[in-house]
């Protein structure tokens, strides 16, 4: 048996560092071969070309067949998982309203794609920005599948969120559970500890309130922009690894002391309204996701979880004529 996974904007920073991963077995173990489908845009199928010699000649027993287009429907046949990491940037003087309706048109079009293409039992994970609304355009742009086959990318704030709480408590990531981001992938996102756990203990016993608000919350918000200042360029092989996580516990589901966070479908649980793509605790299990349900939310959470599902709502009434 082999399976199909489809790595859009391949040639780029993200993609260059997910396909290789990817193909090495990473995400599905090693006994899976893997079918890779690189899709770029027209002018980068160079570069991409490039992308595709270096992956045979790693020769890995776990990589079957390579397929390198420009042609979406031809990138989405018959795709078990599919990473849509391809999005038009932002360029200079670009009002964020610009950015979202780009990314509409390249996101209905692969949406589409998926929709005639793609397996039935498709997995999407959706990484180009604005990533939720991508997905949400994806999602609508695909009426026969099924909408909780999208999602989109929370897990790099989710483990960014893990990073600093462990430097703060001085324990390794592995002993930290139970963490949240709810929301957009934006600097609207709320990273959520109160229910988070290292053991038995809740970690919001061990950290006072002011840092919570004033230090942990803003540096997992805008830890991007800390990186691009240091790196010259934005996150890449964090992002890879990220998208791996995500795709990873999806499939093969998650620990079972532990929650992870996915921007998925909102179906109205803690009141966010439903038809955006919103990020919640999950558990995954028989490769399917499920809320976290009955967690209680003080008003500070309530307050911070409405202000990011509030963004969301404006960006999909700014792309409403493309659902
Ligand atoms: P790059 O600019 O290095 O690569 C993007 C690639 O996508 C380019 O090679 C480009 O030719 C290709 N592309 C553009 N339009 C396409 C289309 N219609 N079909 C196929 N390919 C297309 O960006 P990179 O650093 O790899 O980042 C990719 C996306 O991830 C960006 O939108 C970025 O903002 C987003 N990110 C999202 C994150 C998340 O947590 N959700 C974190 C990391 C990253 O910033």
């Amino acid at each position: 048996m082999s399976k199909t996974i489809t790595i859009t904007g391949a040639a780029g920073q993200i993609g260059y560092q997910l396909a290789f991963r990817i193909a090495s077995g990473q995400l599905l173990g090693t006994d899976e071969k893997i079918n890779l489908n690189l899709l770029e845009i027209t002018p980068a199928l160079n570069a991409l070309n490039g992308v595709a010699m270096e992956l045979e000649d790693c020769a890995f027993s776990t990589l079957n067949k390579i397929t390198v287009t420009d042609n979406p429907d031809i990138a989405f046949q018959d795709t078990d998982f599919s990473f849509l990491v391809g999005a038009k940037p932002r360029g200079p003087g670009m009002e964020r309203s610009d950015l979202l309706i780009g990314n509409a048109a390249i996101f209905s079009l692969q949406g589409k794609a998926l929709n005639d293409n793609a397996s039935r039992d498709v997995k999407v994970l959706v990484v180009g920005n604005p990533a939720n609304t991508n997905a949400l355009i994806a999602m609508s742009n695909a009426p026969d599948l099924r909408p909780n086959s999208f999602t989109a990318m929370m897990r790099l704030d989710h483990n960014r969120a893990i990073a600093q709480l462990a430097h703060k408590t001085g324990v390794h990531s592995n002993e930290i559970k139970q963490m949240i981001i709810w929301g957009n992938h934006s600097t609207t996102q709320y990273p959520d500890i109160n229910h988070a756990l290292i053991g038995d203990q809740k970690i919001n016993t061990l950290v006072d309130h002011d840092w919570i608000k004033n230090e942990f919350i803003p540096k997992v918000q805008v830890r991007g922009a800390e990186i691009i200042k240091a790196r010259g360029l934005s996150s890449a092989a964090s992002a890879a690894s990220a998208a791996i996580d995500h795709m990873n516990n999806w499939e093969l589901g998650t620990a079972e002391d532990d929650w992870v966070s996915m921007a998925i479908p909102s179906d109205g649980s803690y009141g966010i309204a439903e038809g955006i793509i919103y990020s919640f605790p999950v558990t995954c299990s028989n490769g399917q996701y499920e809320i976290i349900q009955g967690l209680e939310i003080d008003d500070f959470s309530r307050e911070a979880m409405h202000a990011s599902e509030s963004e969301l709502l404006e960006e999909k009434e700014a792309i409403k004529h493309l659902l």
